[in-house]
């Protein structure tokens, strides 16, 4: 209602500067009452191009200066720099072009305002100008394209090659939970129509699948530095999105199906927190936090650095929300962290309907 009445009160305010701009009109005793431009109108409108370029450039260079640290810090993965060559070589080319293609846009605009008695040439065509600003793009478009197309087959190349470690990403309305393949690194079988909530069976694993007992299911993403993981998605209501932008990754997740990505962490989370960029990050945000605090205002606590999972679909109301934190640490502290955590068998098939089984997902 309160939307309403604002939307109606907004468009009667515009109505009223309408009329008063109308009436002001009238008011004016104008010599000269013609629509056409002239001489003088053409100059000011040609003065104005220039000033648009000007605050085109400008605009340009502010958001470089301001917002240029909101850009992600370096690729913790091992596919990253490819990925970030590819976006920043489009990125200089456009704007290369752009920068180039405004100035001559606006400085021609400008040469060639209405005067009086100029008239227009007329020139119908040529054959050569036409091949090389049809060439040009051609060659660099083909090219960006050819060179996206085979980063785009390598990075999304999901295979059984070195070793990987196999881990399922769950997605539900609103949240993630994340399965290990366990000792035998294959994973049981599960479908949403075998979820269990009574036996804390929240990811529908299949209770006979001899695959599924040594699965481990955790709130939590760990994953060994330098060890290549493939991540099957799926989820269990709408579509969601696993999102991971530390490791440039991004997959769709589909109820009905299983999607797949696969990535090598290069960096542990504690390397990752010496990063200059994140250190001046945790910084900035820290001082932002130490402000709240003064103030007394919540989410005030200091933050630390941590790699994250984040959907990146808007698949509801507390989508915004929907994230799950991601640990790179070494080979050692992931199988110390791995051994402590139960098993499928564990917790939930040898716990039969008993309430305890809960306590076994963390
Ligand atoms: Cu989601």
């Amino acid at each position: 209602m309160t939307t309403v009445l604002i939307l109606a009160v907004l468009v009667l305010v515009a109505i009223a500067i309408w009329q008063m701009t109308k009436i002001f009109e009238l008011s004016q005793l104008k010599a000269e009452t013609s629509q056409i431009a002239n001489d003088s109108d053409n100059q000011t409108n040609g003065y104005l191009l220039f000033a648009f370029l000007i605050f085109i450039y400008a605009i340009t260079i502010f958001s470089f200066y301001n917002y240029g640290k909101f850009l992600l810090p370096e690729a913790a993965s091992a596919h990253g720099d490819e990925y970030d060559s590819l976006m920043l070589v489009s990125f200089v080319i456009i704007f290369f072009v752009q920068t180039i293609t405004q100035a001559l846009l606006h400085y021609f605009g400008y040469k060639y305002r209405g005067k009086k008695g100029n008239k227009a040439l007329f020139y119908a065509d040529n054959d050569k100008l036409e091949f090389i600003w049809t060439i040009i793009p051609v060659v660099v478009l083909a090219g960006l394209i050819l060179w996206g197309l085979y980063t785009w087959t390598t990075i999304m190349d999901v295979n059984d090659e070195d070793d990987p470690l196999v881990v399922e990403l769950y997605a539900q309305q609103f949240g993630w939970t994340a399965r290990y393949a366990g000792e035998d690194n294959v994973l049981g079988d599960a479908n949403v129509r075998m979820i269990d909530i009574n036996k804390a069976n929240i990811l529908g694993l299949d209770e006979g699948d001899s695959y599924a007992a040594d699965d481990v299911v955790v709130k939590e993403l760990h994953l060994p530095v330098g060890r290549k993981v493939n991540f099957k998605m799926r989820s269990q209501d709408v579509l969601h999105s696993a999102y991971m932008p530390h490791f440039r990754a991004q997959m769709n997740c589909v109820p009905g199906m299983i999607t797949e990505f696969s990535f090598t962490p290069i960096y542990t989370t504690a390397e990752m927190r010496q990063n200059p960029d994140i250190k001046d990050k945790v910084r900035r945000t820290n001082e932002i936090r130490s402000e709240r605090a003064a103030n007394g205002e919540p989410n005030s606590d200091p933050w630390e650095f941590d790699y994250i999972l984040l959907c990146n679909k808007i698949c509801g109301k507390s989508h915004y929300n929907m994230q799950m934190k991601i640990v790179v640490e070494t080979q050692e502290e992931y199988e110390k962290w791995i051994a402590d955590q139960g098993t499928f068998a564990e917790t939930v098939l040898n716990q039969g309907d008993s309430d305890t089984a809960m306590n076994g997902v963390q």
